[in-house]
């Protein structure tokens, strides 16, 4: 049976959208060299014009980094620090509904997830940091570790003021200052969270934000003022930047792409396991790192698992992504359908077979609807690249030696997802899976505390945890903080 619900949008009068909006540099909104314009990826309507930052503001942006980190916040103890980020955390709780809406409207991503997920865990990010920031000297890193100056960072768009939590959080904790450059696609949030910086009285220059392109983020990551550059978005742009750190010395952490497995065994809870399937490739349209893109799922319960997987699928609602029982929104950007069209024909002309979810596309925006291969070898490009779309890939296994070995036969190593009821297997699973986070019978479970980052292609460092604070200090040095 078939439940039909009515419409129950979000109301939008919340935001007040500027016509334009400057760069965020030394605590005020300038102008830049050029403008571009972001837009509302479910409708195509443009929502507001946004500045291009070229080298020249990229370089006013570091130099009140530097000014900022040498004359206030290196020297600033870390509990008046904390004070700051413990403020953030509050203004992001008070605008929480105001930032759900406008990430929604600029991303696309259904607003029960912006709502319940990506602005709760960011402002989690703020408090959990906000902790850190006086026991830096009890962490594990030695008795007074330094911070490391300014940090260049860049940020991807499928989590925008999220990525931006991980990335800020600990940077300010820790005593450094930042350059921030959001996606080009989904600038706004962060936009809105600078004006947060501002009600928080944060000191001119701790956080800058420059909105702009990949030149933008290139001229952030090469600019000699820089000391440290971390990056998230996708693996060949992470190789472009590791090259150009390699030469200069600065610190560098990445956090790039992943083709993630998620294991089922024949004695999983059947249920549950579909709904973590779900979960796993069908939350935020599937633009997620850790996504568990690739199914792998025991042979004796292939079928059946996969009859009851499509029922599922046949549930989801895909559309308007401000209304509240959505739960499948708009792909971000044209770009981006363009690259999910191309690898999902690769998989029929490669010989997997295509199923999708009977769902009416609208007319207007980005859509793709939520879709399974079956019938796909390890050889196939949708087993082995990131889609970074609704589309799950389904192997098969025998043994769990078997499991491993596909799971593993992949460059990346970001996260994977073990389903059975059995402790044992859990373990001997996680233990052999190279992957950076595995999940047991549950998947895409996040927490400040708990540190993430990938194995091989998909990244080192950590974000999150004690060990996410490593990346922002020198831990080699000395000195007060
Ligand atoms: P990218 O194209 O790599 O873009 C990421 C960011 O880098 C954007 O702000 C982009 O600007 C900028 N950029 C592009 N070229 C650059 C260059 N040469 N130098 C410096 N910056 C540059 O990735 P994407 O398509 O936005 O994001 C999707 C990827 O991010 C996926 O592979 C996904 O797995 C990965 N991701 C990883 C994680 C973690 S935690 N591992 C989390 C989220 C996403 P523009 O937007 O203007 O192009």
């Amino acid at each position: 049976m078939r439940f039909e619900y009515a419409p129950a949008p979000e109301s939008r009068s919340i935001v007040t959208l500027r016509d334009s909006y400057g760069l965020f540099i030394g605590g005020d909104f300038v102008a830049g060299s050029s403008v571009f314009k972001t837009i509302s990826p479910a409708t195509e309507e443009v929502l507001a014009e946004v500045t291009h930052a070229g080298p020249e503001d990229v370089d006013r942006a570091v130099a009140a980094a530097r000014q900022a980190y040498e004359r206030i916040w290196s020297v600033m103890p870390g509990r008046e620090r904390g004070k700051y980020l413990f403020r953030i955390g509050r203004l992001i709780q008070e605008r929480s509904r105001e930032l759900a809406v406008l990430e929604t409207m600029d991303n696309g991503k259904p607003i029960r997830e912006s709502r319940d997920v990506d602005v709760p865990l960011a402002a989690a990010h703020f408090f959990y940091h906000a902790g850190w920031a006086d026991k830096l000297s009890y962490a594990g890193f030695g008795p007074s570790p330094r911070p490391l100056g300014v940090v260049g960072q860049v940020i991807p768009w499928n989590f925008p003021l999220l990525m931006l939590a991980w990335k800020i959080a600990p940077a300010l904790a820790c005593g450094n200052t930042v350059v921030l450059k959001p996606a080009e696609t989904t600038p706004l949030t962060a936009l809105l969270f600078a004006e947060i910086c501002r009600q928080a009285d944060l000191p001119p220059g701790v956080v800058n934000i420059v909105t702009g392109d990949g030149a933008t983020g290139q001229a952030v990551v090469a600019h000699p003022g820089i000391d440290k550059v971390a990056f998230t978005g996708s693996t060949s742009v992470g190789k472009e930047i590791a090259r150009s750190c390699a030469v200069s010395g600065k610190r560098l952490t990445l956090e790039l792409g992943g083709k993630a497995a998620n294991v089922v065994f024949d004695d999983a809870p059947a249920d549950q396991a579909v709904e973590g399937i779900v979960n796993g490739i069908f939350f935020n349209q599937g633009h997620v790192c850790c996504a568990g893109s690739r199914l792998l799922v025991q042979e004796s319960i292939a079928d059946e698992l996969l009859g009851a997987l499509k029922r599922r699928m046949g549930t989801l609602r895909l559309g308007d992504p401000m209304d509240k029982n959505t739960d499948v929104g708009a792909i971000n950007s044209r770009a981006q359908l363009d690259k999910i069209l191309e690898l999902t024909a690769s998989g029929e002309t490669e010989g997997a077979q295509r199923w999708s979810a009977p769902c009416p596309l609208p007319d207007r925006g980005f859509w793709f609807p939520p879709t399974v291969f079956t019938g796909v070898s390890q050889a196939n490009r949708i087993a082995r690249e990131e889609i970074f779309g609704p589309v799950l890939s389904v192997l098969t296994f025998r043994t769990p030696a078997e499991a491993v070995e596909k799971a593993n036969n992949t460059p990346y190593g970001l996260s994977a997802g073990v389903w059975t009821e059995k402790g044992s297997l859990i373990l001997w699973m996680a233990s052999r899976l190279r992957a950076g986070v595995v999940w047991a019978n549950t998947f895409n479970r996040f927490d400040p505390a708990s540190p993430f980052g990938g194995y091989k292609e998909s990244g080192f460092g950590r974000e999150g945890g004690r060990h996410g604070l490593e990346a922002y200090l020198d831990v080699l040095g000395g000195g007060d903080v």
